[in-house]
């Protein structure tokens, strides 16, 4: 059993129950983490709060992390209520549908700004924010997808902006490392989350995963948080700038 009693996280990406943020939160709850829930916007506030009465003494905050001062009044308030910060998860992604529908060569300017903004700046910007809060250290998880390294038909420019995740993360693992704070990515195989039902033929590639990977099915979330709660453990203090893949083998198939 992992125990992480005193430690604190903030999560980044919980929508509903099936986010793989909300699997996440539950793992370290399960460990004894004290969790900071944040939600996109006003849309979303009552399903968080509702959400978090089933963690022992979580709290919800509201962050768009395209906008620079409300991650600062965010960390503000952190820091005034509670100090010191141990874990952070980013589990954020988005382009806008066009640039997923489309070819990728018609990708415009404007939704390959977003796509990076939202997906990849934001880790940037969150571990900045977060870094001065991780005195004793920390460890800092961010969500990516095999559409990184090999073409995913129509992932598009999100394949080009995990490309750019996994590079941060080992940008950020450099920077960080001296203060004793790790970064780094879990690679989720395709799970049925509202980020994916809204892509056309996920059913399909659910299907193509359970025939082709090694364990001949598809990954949960519930696999995802336990990966999460191990690198935010001790037992993962010598991992750094890695990305792990929880996809059931998929990746290492050549066919
Ligand atoms: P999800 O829809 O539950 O989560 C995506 C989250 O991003 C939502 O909570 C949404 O509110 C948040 N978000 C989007 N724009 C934001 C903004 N401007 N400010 C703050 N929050 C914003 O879907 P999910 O599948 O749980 O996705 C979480 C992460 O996992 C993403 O990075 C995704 O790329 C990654 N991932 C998903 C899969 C999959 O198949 N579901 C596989 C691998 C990786
Ligand atoms: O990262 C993701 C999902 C990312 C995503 C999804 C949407 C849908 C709604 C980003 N932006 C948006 N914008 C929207 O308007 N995944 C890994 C899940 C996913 O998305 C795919 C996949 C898989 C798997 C898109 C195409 C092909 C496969």
């Amino acid at each position: 059993m992992i125990d992480l009693k005193g430690r604190t996280a903030i999560v980044f990406g919980v929508a509903n129950k099936r986010s793989i943020a909300w699997a996440i939160a539950q793992k370290l709850n399960e460990a004894g983490v004290r969790l900071l829930i944040t939600y996109q916007n006003e849309r979303l506030k009552l399903e968080a709060e509702d959400m978090i009465k089933e963690l022992a003494g979580a709290e919800a905050y509201q962050c768009d992390v395209s906008n620079d001062a409300e991650i600062d009044t965010l960390f503000t308030r952190l820091k005034e209520k509670h100090g010191k910060l141990d874990i952070l998860v980013h589990s954020i992604g988005f382009a806008p549908p066009d640039a997923l529908k489309n070819p990728f060569l018609d990708t415009s300017r404007e939704d390959f700004r977003i796509a990076h903004d939202i997906s990849v700046y934001s880790l940037i910007a969150l571990s900045r924010a977060a870094a001065p809060l991780m005195t004793d250290g920390g460890s800092i998880i961010t969500l990516t997808y095999y559409g990184s390294t090999k073409v995913v038909p129509n992932y598009n420019v999100m394949g080009v902006a995990k490309a750019a995740l996994e590079a941060t993360v080992r940008y950020l693992a450099a920077d960080l490392g001296p203060k004793k704070i790790r970064v780094n990515a879990i690679s989720a195989g395709p799970i049925k989350t509202l980020a994916a039902r809204a892509i056309g033929g996920l059913g399909l590639m659910l299907k193509s995963h359970e025939e082709r990977s090694p364990l001949q099915r598809n990954v949960q979330q519930a696999e995802v948080g336990g990966t999460a709660l191990f690198l935010a453990s001790d037992l993962a203090s010598g991992i750094t700038g890695e990305v792990t893949y929880v996809d059931c083998g998929y990746n290492i198939m050549g066919f």
